[in-house]
């Protein structure tokens, strides 16, 4: 197969319904697995509706949402696997348009989630006119098809009960794990930071950042904003930053500065894999 060109999924003209509000395919707490010997050729046999790249869209009404999934990645194959596992079965039951990208970064210099998000939603946004993006960790496998991934009036944290937190909110700014924006409101606040280098301090620069914009934090409700984290221990390459405290108080006087205005990096490579698109980035060192 060429892994080059962009899979556009044909449309269906307009003869075919909207998709009922919400989807008749929802129903609740799911059961999350990590089967072992699982492997993505499993996952693709499962998922045969899902086209190259990762898209989707439902075979029999017209989608009311067009979602792209943003994954920060680097040397988690195993979390990539149960998170595709689970997740392509749980957007179809929502009914939605849908792209999972994984924004993988080049090379063994220390990690940054934040700029990964800054490149993913400008790729994804090249491709597809999407009306909400999911920022996902690779490591977060939602447990309610409730959940829906899609787009409130305000950026939505989704991440709101996860079991490594005992299922509550570990505090009331918290905006990290997962959370979703519309375009517009990823422009409003400029996007992410594009300077937070190693673990820590990036999500609550982008909490900053919706309050400053004008902007307030939607959730879900605790009930269905659960989430199973993968265990494993803190990655080489993502120490903590112990500038995140620093710079977290100037966010006020940086955002303007520092995010969607002034993201630079290189694309190495775009993959049309069969059950996602990866985007392979060069996102340079720390100035
Ligand atoms: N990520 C990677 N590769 C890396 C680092 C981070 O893919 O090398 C991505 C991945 O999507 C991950 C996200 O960035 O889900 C967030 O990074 P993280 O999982 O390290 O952050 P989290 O706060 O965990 O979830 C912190 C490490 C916990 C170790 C403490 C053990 N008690």
């Amino acid at each position: 197969a060429n892994l080059s060109h962009s899979p556009k999924p044909h449309s269906h003209g307009d003869a075919m319904p909207y998709c009922p509000k919400t989807s008749p395919l929802i129903g609740g707490p799911i059961h999350v697995s990590f089967p072992s010997g699982l492997t993505l050729a499993d996952v693709q046999s499962k998922n045969t509706l899902v086209l190259r790249g990762g898209r989707y869209r439902p075979p029999d009404c017209k989608a009311r949402h067009r979602t792209a999934i943003i994954i920060p990645y680097r040397h988690r194959e195993l979390h990539l696997k149960f998170l595709l596992y689970n997740m392509h079965p749980f957007l179809q039951r929502q009914q939605l348009n849908y792209g999972i990208y994984v924004i993988h970064q080049a090379g063994d210099y220390t990690f940054n989630r934040a700029k990964l998000m800054n490149v993913g939603f400008r790729e994804a946004m090249k491709e597809e006119d999407w009306d909400c993006l999911f920022f996902h960790d690779v490591d977060l496998i939602p447990e309610d098809d409730r959940n829906t991934y899609i787009c409130d009036s305000n950026p939505k944290h989704a991440a709101i009960a996860m079991d490594k937190f005992g299922y509550k909110l570990p505090y009331k700014m918290y905006f990290g794990g997962v959370s979703a924006l519309t375009p517009l409101h990823y422009h409003k606040i400029n996007g992410f930071p594009n300077n937070y280098w190693g673990w820590g301090g990036e999500d609550d620069d982008i909490g900053v950042r919706v309050s400053l914009a004008g902007m307030f934090i939607s959730r879900p409700s605790s009930k269905v904003g659960r989430y199973k984290m993968i265990k494993h221990k803190r990655d080489k390459g993502n120490d903590v930053n112990p500038k995140r405290f620093n710079m977290l108080a100037k966010t006020r006087q940086t955002w303007k500065r520092d995010g969607m205005n002034t993201v630079d990096y290189e694309v190495i490579s775009r993959m049309y894999l069969p059950l996602y698109t990866n985007i392979t980035v060069n996102i340079g060192t720390e100035a």
